[in-house]
């Protein structure tokens, strides 16, 4: 296989570990935990993996360890430093004992079910060290979560000898992971659980998790594109570009790019969820910030949109449910009737309040509602185009402005959506060390017995030496919410908080930002050279931490 010049120098690049890691190592217990909320219902479902201690990994004695089988799985979408995570779980258990082998479980946790699985040799590995993407054993999205599946998981796991599985995943998975923990231990299988976490969407923290891996690459990929994009706009002065960012839900990407590129506008969903606003009080938001700039004779500019919006406009939210369910009563007699008359159809079917905000969208945006669902009948939000649902409407605005002499600029845009071009980049130096860190943890956890715990590393703002390495039951992280209409334990997702560091240091500039064009320009991610360029942990962890 042909490589570039920088795959190869990056090959050979050897991942920092925590100091106390270098060596054999202790696991130093501390107090039992308790889960961050339904405390007495959680311990009910899981009363063998509940209450269980938090891990550190201290310098030890070295011990000598039998031989063991361990096999992983890579879950959901893909995110920088997936890779890292398998060598350092590779390396961590070759050195408690050279005869342990790894397994990978082929394209997500249906590889487990139906024992689709390839022994991860040192020659494989090698080749896939400090690379982007999850294509060593590939990823997928079936869930793990019926008792037939964990069934099935088991046959294998027993025919290949296999201890202990590292579930590599997001929230969900992570969830799956301490369920599956729970069951094989309730059984006792002795087949030991650890999850890692996964996800450019950063909605996976907490105390003991700073950050999940993948985000820290995947923003700086789209904070230098969004950069590239300022540049050149900042150049033409001629358009406003509205770039849409991946992160299902939370915001806590833009939030990131925005601190890193200082665009004129980044809206964030929880704060419009919080404010109750309404599309149109987005729209009305943006117009005036490109009337302002007009008014001054800057007729351009960047505007950062969180995937996940539309869901977290209380009004949109309020009418999608709506139209779910007329739809899934209705949906035969609204595909009788003439494409042309179909929007007419819904709003006169709809509540007052939502045929207003349906008969307000553009046409394609309303089509998109009303057509696109999935298999559960519900819209697929993520392929609304907000990026040009929010330019359409705020250039229709801008043309009423226009004639009431509220507007005197020109307002042309282009639109972008950056998601699948940063979630397999190369690694920056942060991700690669990190998960590497958390994979060699894992390996740690795995061989003093551990099942149910999510693999930890702190202290990520300090220099990799300092960091600390551990394991967090994965019970601790769990609360009760209503999924498909039924309460489930899950971990509870970290949406951006309105009065953490980072979304309070965007809100004092944005007024700045907004009228005066203060970009930044990241540039590429850079792998060799200081280490304040190479090294740097995210804005947000870094605010987070109070650097
Ligand atoms: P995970 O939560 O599984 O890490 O996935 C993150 C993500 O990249 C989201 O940002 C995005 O909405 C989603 O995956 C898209 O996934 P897919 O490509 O499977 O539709």
């Amino acid at each position: 296989m042909t490589k570039s010049a920088l795959q190869i120098a990056r090959a050979a690049y050897q991942p920092k570990l925590p100091k106390a890691l270098t060596g054999a190592v202790v696991a130093k217990e501390g107090e039992p935990t308790q889960s961050v909320a339904d405390q007495e219902e959680i311990k009910k479902l899981f009363p063998n993996t509940y209450g269980m201690p938090l891990i550190q990994f201290v310098e030890g004695e070295a011990k000598e360890f039998a031989p063991m089988n361990v096999g992983v799985i890579l879950s959901g979408g893909q995110a920088p430093g997936g890779h890292n995570v398998i060598s350092g779980l590779f390396d961590g258990i070759k050195k408690l004992n050279p005869a342990n082998k790894l397994y990978g479980f082929i394209l997500g946790p249906g590889g487990l079910v139906d024992h689709n699985y390839m022994e991860l040799t040192a020659d494989i590995i090698d080749e896939y060290r400090n690379t982007g993407g999850f294509d060593i054993i590939g990823s997928g999205r079936t869930k793990l979560e019926k008792e037939e599946q964990f069934e099935k998981g088991y046959e294998i796991l027993k025919e290949l000898g296999i201890k202990a599985l590292v579930i590599i995943g997001g929230d969900d998975s992570n969830t799956n992971a301490c369920v599956l923990a729970e069951y094989y231990a309730a059984k006792n299988y002795g087949v030991q659980v650890i999850g890692c976490p996964k996800t450019i969407d950063g909605d996976l923290k907490n105390d003991m998790i700073e950050t999940s891996f993948g985000f820290d690459t995947a923003c700086k990929t789209y904070s230098e594109v969004i950069g590239n994009i300022e540049r050149d706009c900042n150049s033409a002065r001629k358009y406003w570009h509205f770039i849409k960012l991946m992160g299902r839900s939370a915001s806590h990407i833009a939030l990131e790019c925005a601190l890193q590129t200082q665009p004129n506008i980044c809206i964030i969903s929880e704060e419009v969820e919080a404010k109750n606003m309404s599309l149109d009080d987005i729209v009305t938001y943006i117009a005036q910030v490109v009337a302002d700039r007009a008014a001054a004779g800057n007729n351009f500019g960047t505007v950062l949109i969180p995937e996940g919006l539309i869901e977290f406009i209380p009004a949109m939210k309020r009418l999608i449910a709506e139209l779910n369910d007329f739809l899934a009563a209705n949906g035969e007699e609204f595909n009788s009737i003439k494409r042309s008359k179909q929007r007419e159809y819904i709003i006169s079917k709809l509540s007052p309040e939502n045929a207003a905000i349906y008969a307000s969208l553009p046409e394609g945006v309303a089509r998109q509602l009303s057509l696109d669902r999935d298999p559960h009948g519900n819209v697929q939000v993520s392929l609304i185009e907000t990026e040009k649902l929010l330019s359409e409407m705020v250039a229709i605005k801008l043309a009423a402005w226009k004639e009431e002499g509220k507007f005197v600029g020109k307002f042309a845009a282009q639109h972008h959506f950056f998601g699948y071009e940063g979630r397999c980049a190369a690694p920056s130096n942060f991700d690669a060390d990190y998960c590497y860190s958390l994979g060699y943890t894992a390996s740690m956890l795995i061989a003093n017995g551990k099942t149910g715990y999510m693999s930890s590393v702190r202290n990520t703002t300090a220099p990799a030496a300092e960091w600390i390495a551990g394991g967090v039951p994965i019970t601790m992280m769990m609360n009760m919410e209503r999924r498909h209409g039924e309460m489930k334990p899950v971990i509870q997702k970290a949406l951006v908080k309105l009065d953490g560091a980072p979304f309070k240091a965007f809100a004092a500039v944005r007024d700045t930002w907004a009228k005066e064009t203060a970009y930044v320009y990241p540039g590429p991610i850079q792998y060799f050279g200081p280490t304040e360029v190479c090294d740097q942990a995210t804005k947000t962890l870094q605010l987070e931490q109070g650097k």
